[in-house]
């Protein structure tokens, strides 16, 4: 499962972010270091092709893909040499596929801290950065010499790697927003530096700034570029539509002019942002969500289901999910002619229903 870590200075909103995504169990609360151990939780990823499968197939289960979610700590301005909680906790969140910067912008007298999203950022890289550049100076000498002994190509590539990430750590950048090429950041993989690590960046806006999230996101969006995908929302406002039942928590964020709220946008972008996309599954059995990466072939796709699948994989029938509702279910769509074959060369696209033949 895709596993995201949140980041952000205290109070910035990351328990209540935890809370909006699985719908509770975090403290949040307006003093600083409220969370100490981390919430670890998992959310369903939101998904009406898969709620119209089911009801097409008449599903007894329904059965969802699935992220999870690291809500840790807060960092402070010095945290690698101590201040607040330090950055040792920075360590639980080493193996996540991506990072979530939680950046406030929302203004409130009973919660302190700075407001300024751009301030949070600035703090939060040099932290992480510091990080960074701690683990890689520990196993640069060890390396360097290690390639030096053997002569060892791969190595040495490995090390200048290391030399470069150095140099942009020092300067106070993170990985992922450097110039490295991907070859180098790829050579990286290794050290799970957290700031290789794709980002995307949450302004957590007040309610009072609903009518002006653009202008507000507007110079997070300015400073990240093309290196992140940023959006905006008021978390507040989200963890308490989540704990609301569906139809409740619809007519709240209606009513609000919110649509169907910040949570579903954001793990998409999350998807997004990692390059994962979803295919399906559905009969009378259960109707299912599965994960995939972009460019998987039908194999690859099938070995999410089962490493049989992959192993033995013979051929896949698929048709795209709007298709089939179209011709209003699998019989029919093999009838019509619909259901395509395809073989191990295929590579599955979002929103593919398929089903494998294997053979083990
Ligand atoms: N007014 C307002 N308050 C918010 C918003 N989001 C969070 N808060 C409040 O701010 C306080 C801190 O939120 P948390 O979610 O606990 O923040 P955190 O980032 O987890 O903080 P630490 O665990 O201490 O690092 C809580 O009292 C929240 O209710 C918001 O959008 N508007
Ligand atoms: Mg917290």
């Amino acid at each position: 499962m895709e596993r995201f870590g949140f980041v952000g200075l205290p109070n910035a909103g990351k328990s209540s972010l935890y809370n909006a995504l699985t719908g509770g169990g975090a403290l949040a609360a307006p003093y600083a270091f409220a969370t100490t151990d981390p919430n670890v939780g998992v959310c369903k990823v939101p998904d009406s092709r898969l709620d119209r499968l089911a009801e097409l197939s008449q599903s007894k289960s329904v059965v969802p893909a699935s992220v999870q979610f690291y809500d840790i700590g807060g960092l402070v301005e010095g945290a690698s040499q101590g201040e607040g909680l330090g950055n040792m906790f920075l360590a639980g969140i080493r193996d996540v596929d991506a990072i979530v910067y939680v950046l406030r912008a929302f203004a409130d007298p009973d919660v302190p801290g700075p407001t300024d999203p751009l301030e949070h950022l600035r703090v939060l890289e040099v932290e992480l950065a510091i990080a960074d550049l701690d683990t890689v100076e520990k196993q640069l000498e060890k390396k360097r010499k290690a390639a030096r002994v053997d002569n060892d190509k791969a190595l040495l590539a490995e090390v200048a790697a290391l030399d470069a990430a150095v140099e942009a750590l020092g300067n106070g950048q993170p990985i992922y927003r450097s110039d490295l090429s991907t070859e180098r950041r790829a050579l990286l993989g290794p050290y799970f530096l957290l700031t290789n690590k794709p980002v995307l960046a949450i302004v957590n806006i007040g309610e009072d700034q609903l009518d002006d999230v653009d202008s507000v996101t507007a110079p997070v969006r300015a400073e990240l570029g093309e290196q992140a995908e940023v959006f905006g929302a008021c978390i507040q406002l989200e963890a308490e539509a989540a704990q609301l039942d569906p139809d409740e928590r619809s007519e709240m964020l209606d009513g609000l002019g919110l649509g169907e709220g910040a949570v579903p946008r954001f793990i998409r972008a999350a998807y997004h942002a990692l390059g994962l996309r979803t295919f399906f599954t559905t009969g009378e059995k259960e109707s299912r969500a599965w994960t995939f990466r972009a460019g998987s072939t039908a194999p690859e796709a099938a070995g999410r289901i089962h490493t049989d699948f992959e192993r033995g994989f013979i051929r896949a029938e698929v048709i795209h999910w709007d298709e089939l509702l179209d011709v209003g279910g699998w019989t029919a769509a093999k009838d019509v002619g619909k259901l395509r074959t395809e073989g191990k060369d295929y590579e599955v696209v979002d929103g593919d229903v398929v089903e494998i033949r294997f053979n083990v």
